[in-house]
């Protein structure tokens, strides 16, 4: 209970002092707008019509679910990719294909809280293949293959509660890990709440990632003590086969009515070895826990989702392991877990500490080969502080979040409480360069900022508040982006562009690597769609009793078949509808007067479905939703309703 009071106050202090700093930070704006050299600034971002980005930036849309994609440096806004969201825009969760993506062993959820995305790798390098994000609420990690930008899988993850510290990844994407936000009952129990302490456990998860299809399936858990588990970062180069996951909440308490989850003076960053850890399941040293989970996997020539169920999952207790787990202790309540270029440094922000620590790699093998132990936790060997520290970055700054690198030597810290950004040396821990942001920065972004190679060259600053930086929108205004260049010794902000929902974290990566990717069409030949109709002599309609299914097609300009008659009220009409274009961007819409599930839209070469249920005799139109040629207010049809 020692430093039990000056934590608390601390924290009251902390938060009005943000309160006090982005007053006045609100005020400044204005007067700061006039600092950036508008000319330079401009020149900079500016694309030219008909040019493309230099980046791909993607950016996680918090709680709405979303992924969104911006060029970079000019702040456009290419595409919004729904993940644990439906959207009508995409009939993505209404029409029968994507439907399935979003089940979980709770049923349907069509919305989860996406914060954090991760570019595959090859060699520690993002490679462009795909786009890991989280859901931190029922804990999910989604896959989004960049060839079609959609959504192409999403597993659901057994004895977690929440998912925060995913879905960071391995130097070849062998591994993506997601460990638990929260402790709950492993296995889940009915049990009092007050009794959290020694029996909530939590979970790391090691995802795999098979290399030729990207099918992700959960290899093996790590069961860890009750704390919360926050971000994680793969090691690289010399650290390749370690992952760092930051703790809070050592204390294990399970109300903030004590604030008790401050209480100690320094957590932990667990250094898990994964490489270990897979020895001892290929040793056979794990127990085969009994715990429900569903795989959603979109099958890209069937163009359509499957759910399959596991009900067993392989679980390590590193008690029993010795050498998986190492806890580096690390002051106040560290946030991001960030490791440098070289693998050699971790860096953990303590979001309570003015100062960052940072943590050799070298170090910490050494004192582990000692076995220069100062505690252990729940089995756990805890590291002396001083054998493990590298140094201390006295940034000046508050509330340190996340930090990313350049590649050049030079580190880059958010500070959320202050309002800006520290730009730092690796090795001597000198502070270089500060700028503010507008305002109250969550993570940063350098393009490959977190990886082996970082392109460098800009920092995207996420903002939490945007106060007074654009026109304002109601009482909710948009969260923020801020673009600096950071070519030269010091950062210039160059833009400011709003984003969409939440910008927790973001990824971003050379613009050709993704392009020479990109899918134009999916050969219509090769579609294995149940209800495909390869040609508009095979539309038709099919009766069985009360469930109808018609098979139709759409090429420029019209549908076939386009005048349906004999459904009657009750019926379950499933349009399959097969675009028969091979063409880059035409996709067809279809929706019906009345339909209870949004749109369809269907790419060149796909199938999608679109359950109806009429309720009501009549005739109905129907219609293309989505711009296709002049033709396109033509492409429309009839369908009769008769009573029973
Ligand atoms: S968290 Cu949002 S500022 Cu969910 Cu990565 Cu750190
Ligand atoms: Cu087809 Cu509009």
């Amino acid at each position: 209970m020692k430093s039990f009071k000056p934590i608390w106050t601390m924290l009251i202090a902390a938060l009005l002092l943000a309160a006090a700093c982005t007053d006045t930070k609100a005020k400044k704006s204005s007067e700061n707008k006039g600092a950036i050299n508008k000319s330079s600034a401009a020149e900079k971002v500016y694309v030219a019509p008909g040019e493309y980005d230099e980046f791909y930036a993607f950016m996680s849309g918090g709680f709405s679910g979303q992924v969104s994609v911006y060029g970079l440096p000019s702040g456009r806004l290419l595409k919004v990719v729904p993940v644990f969201s439906v959207d009508g825009e995409k009939g993505y969760g209404f029409n029968e294909e994507t439907k399935p993506l979003l089940e979980t062993s709770h049923g349907f959820i069509p919305w989860d809280d996406a914060h954090h995305p991760e570019l595959s790798q090859t060699n520690g390098k993002p490679d462009g293949k795909y786009l890991f994000i989280n859901g931190n609420n029922t804990p999910r990690v989604a896959r989004i293959d960049l060839s079609t930008f959609e959504t192409a899988e999403i597993i659901e993850l057994p004895n977690a509660g929440g998912n925060h510290s995913s879905p960071f990844t391995t130097e070849n994407s062998e591994y993506v890990v997601a460990g638990t936000r929260f402790s709950v009952p492993i296995p889940q129990t009915d049990m009092s709440i007050a009794d959290y302490k020694g029996k909530f456990k939590g979970s790391l998860s090691f995802i795999s990632v098979d290399p030729e299809h990207g099918h992700m399936d959960v290899d093996f858990q790590v069961l860890m003590p009750g704390f919360d588990y926050d971000l994680a970062h793969g090691g690289k180069g010399k650290s390749h086969g370690w992952m760092f996951f930051t703790t809070y909440n050592t204390e294990e308490s399970h109300t903030l009515k004590e604030v008790n989850a401050s209480q100690n003076d320094k957590d932990y960053i667990a250094a898990i070895n994964w490489k270990k850890a897979k020895e001892y399941i290929e040793q056979g040293k794990y127990k085969e826990m009994d715990s429900e989970y569903l795989i959603n996997r979109y099958d890209e020539k069937k163009h359509l989702a499957e759910s399959i169920t596991r009900k067993k999952v392989r679980v390590l207790d590193p008690t029993e392991c010795p050498g998986v787990v190492y806890f580096l202790p690390t002051p106040k309540s560290p946030h991001g877990v960030d490791v440098d270029p070289t693998g050699s440094y971790i860096i953990g922000n303590g979001k309570l500490n003015a100062n960052l620590t940072v943590h050799s790699f070298d170090k910490m093998i050494q004192a582990i080969e000692n076995k220069s132990f100062a505690d252990e936790a729940y089995g756990i060997p805890v590291l002396n502080f001083e054998d493990v520290v590298a140094g201390t970055v006295e940034s000046g700054g508050l509330g340190p979040l996340h930090t990313e690198f350049d590649g050049e030597g030079n580190a880059y810290t958010t500070f959320f409480i202050s309002s800006e950004v520290v730009k730092w040396k690796l090795g001597t821990w000198e502070v270089l360069d500060r700028v503010p942001t507008y305002y109250s920065v969550g993570h940063l972004m350098i393009p490959g900022g977190d990886s082996k190679e970082p392109w460098g060259k800009y920092m995207v600053a996420l903002n939490k508040i945007t106060k007074d930086r654009y026109l304002p929108t109601g009482p909710e205004l948009a969260h923020s982006a801020q673009l600096y260049d950071i070519s030269g010794d010091k950062m210039e902000l160059i833009l400011d562009f709003p984003t969409i929902g939440e910008p927790h974290y973001a990824q971003a990566i050379a613009a050709d690597i993704v392009m020479n990717r990109s899918k134009k069409i999916y050969p219509l030949e090769e579609n294995e769609h149940p209800h495909v109709t390869k040609s508009e002599a095979d539309a038709r309609v099919e009766k069985n009793g009360n469930e109808v299914h018609v098979y139709m097609t759409t090429i420029r300009s019209h549908f076939a078949p386009d005048n349906i008659e004999g459904i009657e009220v009750g019926d379950k009409v499933y349009f399959h509808v097969t675009n028969l274009e091979q063409d880059w961007d035409v996709p067809h819409g279809f929706s019906v007067l009345g339909a209870q599930n949004a749109e369809l839209l269907i790419m060149p070469g796909q199938t999608e479905t679109l359950l109806w249920e009429p309720l009501k005799p009549g005739v109905f139109p129907f219609y293309c939703t989505d711009f296709c040629s002049a033709l396109h207010q033509e492409m429309q049809g009839y369908l009769r309703v008769s009573a029973k």
